[in-house]
């Protein structure tokens, strides 16, 4: 295994070319595995190789296209730029015969520098090629032009360590050994920085004859796919610069996705095949999504978000359905008033909620919400419930019972409100109001178009009867200033020996005293669970 560590190569232009430039030169064996994409790119890195071969062949190949230039030269150095953007790693990419004449070279050359791109491999065929392992006796380029593709190449790297290897097509197109040989030294000569020998035999004799026949002149390198039962070591005592693994990726890509289709057609179903994939959170660490959240941190402004505190401390009246559970636990179609309700406020950002419990306290379980505690429930009332949240009372914040259900709209409307405190109220005339939630405002509901002058609240309690302007929901919202009234006047409660048995609706009626609180009118779309009856109806509540 090569000895070149991802993290002494940074990924500078310069010192991608240096790193692939020492692991040519240098004395012992080195090693470039192939990858076609950002992600076989990333793979290649993770398991530790020193530099990357951008196989032309697995390129076309994962473009749905065949290894015959049907890319077009621009198309793969778009995948060239992914795949150096995911690496810090030295890539030589196969830049097949470099697309033309020496003037094409010299262009590509200069662009794979933009695109920090370490080296690239031309072969001594013509445009457009196809690939070594297709047909016989491909005809070859004559010598003296292909060398004019490697000066010019040269002559046109922007980095000095930038290394282009001259492949010779020779031993592939069953021309003899001398010409190999003599086509090596024409392209050294040229100015080539090393020489790719290839062939497509199942062995490695004319390998070998050519290494020994070369002697080192300039670093030789090879693509073992048709002869890979030879052994390594034996590439090492040839004196072999470097193994390039030329396609083993994508053909690997290949298998697995085959299988994995496979599967899910025949079965219908995705339960085989979970175990057998790469799981999501594996693709986000291996993308890196680590890194944007730490940058989210540094970059994004602190968008406040609205919080929810939801009283339900109390015990429930509902008899058998709440004699071990606080009424928000009660089973709705499947899911708790309180599971409803957090979806609710999901729905509108609201994802930071605070549950206050105390009756049947270990009965209220659901993922993601915050609890505190109201040990205390049984002789104590709403604002001290809530005086138990003291921790979460600040910033934007919204304040709701835990028996209601209500639509999303009603809860949005309250998000949207310019006033720092706001109530959701029912405007119609509930036979069931529960008393102690009216309201008088100073404003009654008017279905007028033309009237939308905000009402505001006046007070709240059990003595307005047909006075009352409405029914409070049981859903208010303050702003961060509103949050600030609201702890004041729980201290001004306490301060008055009042906190403990004070409940929501007199804690309103006494902030509305000192600041306005504005009455947001809905009719409907919204329930209380007080009775079994309300149960019944909650069930059909959508
Ligand atoms: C490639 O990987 O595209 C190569 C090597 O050029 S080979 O397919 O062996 O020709
Ligand atoms: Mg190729």
């Amino acid at each position: 295994m090569n000895d070149l560590s991802n993290g002494l190569i940074s990924p500078a232009p310069q010192s991608r070319a240096s790193a692939l430039r020492h692991a040519i030169e240098r004395p012992e064996l080195s090693f470039l595995m192939e990858a076609h994409s950002g992600l076989s790119a990333k793979i290649v890195e993770e398991a530790g190789f020193g530099g990357i071969w951008a196989s032309g062949l697995s390129i076309s190949a994962s473009l749905g296209l065949r290894d015959s230039n049907e890319a077009s030269w621009t198309q793969v150095l778009d995948v060239l730029e992914y795949m150096a953007d995911a690496t810090t790693l030295p890539i030589l990419v196969d830049g097949d015969t470099g697309y033309g004449n020496f003037n094409n070279v010299r262009r590509l050359v200069r662009k794979l520098g933009e695109r920090n791109i370490a080296g690239v491999c031309i072969e001594d065929k013509l445009f457009p090629k196809t690939n070594s392992f297709i047909g016989e006796e491909q005809p070859l380029a004559e010598i003296n032009e292909f060398c004019g593709r490697i000066a010019a190449g040269k002559d046109s790297q922007t980095s000095d360590d930038f290394i282009l290897v001259a492949r010779v097509e020779a031993l592939i197109s069953s021309r003899p050994m001398e010409e190999a040989l003599r086509r090596a030294e024409a392209y050294h000569a040229a100015g080539a920085d090393a020489i790719l020998i290839h062939s497509k035999k199942t062995d490695a004799k004319e390998i070998f004859e050519f290494c020994r026949r070369w002697g080192n002149r300039a670093p030789v390198v090879i693509v073992p796919t048709t002869y890979y039962p030879t052994p390594t070591d034996l590439f090492r005592e040839a004196g072999i610069s470097t193994v390039i693994w030329a396609n083993h990726l994508m053909r690997a890509s290949i298998a697995a996705m085959r299988e994995t289709a496979r599967m899910i057609h025949d079965e219908q179903s995705l339960v085989n095949v979970e175990g057998r994939v790469t799981p999501v959170k594996e693709v986000f660490r291996l993308m890196g999504n680590a890194e944007l959240e730490e940058a989210e941190r540094r970059y994004l402004p602190e968008t406040p978000r609205p919080r929810a505190v939801v009283l339900a401390a109390s015990g429930g009246d509902l008899g058998e359905l709440t004699r071990d559970r606080p009424k928000c636990m009660i089973d709705v179609r499947g899911q708790s008033l309180l599971a409803r309700a957090v979806a609710t406020f999901a729905d509108s950002g609201v994802r930071d909620v605070t549950v206050v419990r105390g009756f049947a306290k270990e009965a209220v379980a659901l993922k993601g919400i915050r609890t505190v505690d109201n040990d205390r429930f049984a002789d104590t009332g709403e604002a001290y419930s809530l005086a138990q949240a003291d921790a979460v009372l600040s910033g934007e914040l919204v304040v709701s019972y835990g028996d209601v259900l209500f639509r999303n709209y009603i809860l949005e409307s309250l998000l949207s409100s310019a006033a720092d405190v706001v109530l959701a109220v029912d405007a119609s005339k509930r036979s069931d109001a529960r008393e102690r939630d009216l309201v008088l405002a100073d404003h009654g509901f008017s279905g007028n178009y033309l009237d939308d002058a905000p009402a505001q609240l006046l007070r709240m309690g059990s003595d307005l009867g047909a006075e009352a302007s409405g029914e409070w929901v049981g859903l208010a919202r303050f702003s961060a200033t509103g949050t600030a009234w609201l702890r004041e006047e729980i201290a001004a409660l306490e301060a008055e020996g009042l906190l403990e048995t004070a409940d929501l609706p007199l804690l309103l009626s006494r902030i509305s005293a000192k600041h306005p609180v504005r009455v947001k009118y809905f009719t409907g779309h919204w329930m209380d669970v007080n009775t079994l009856a309300d149960v019944a109806d909650a069930r059909n509540f959508t």
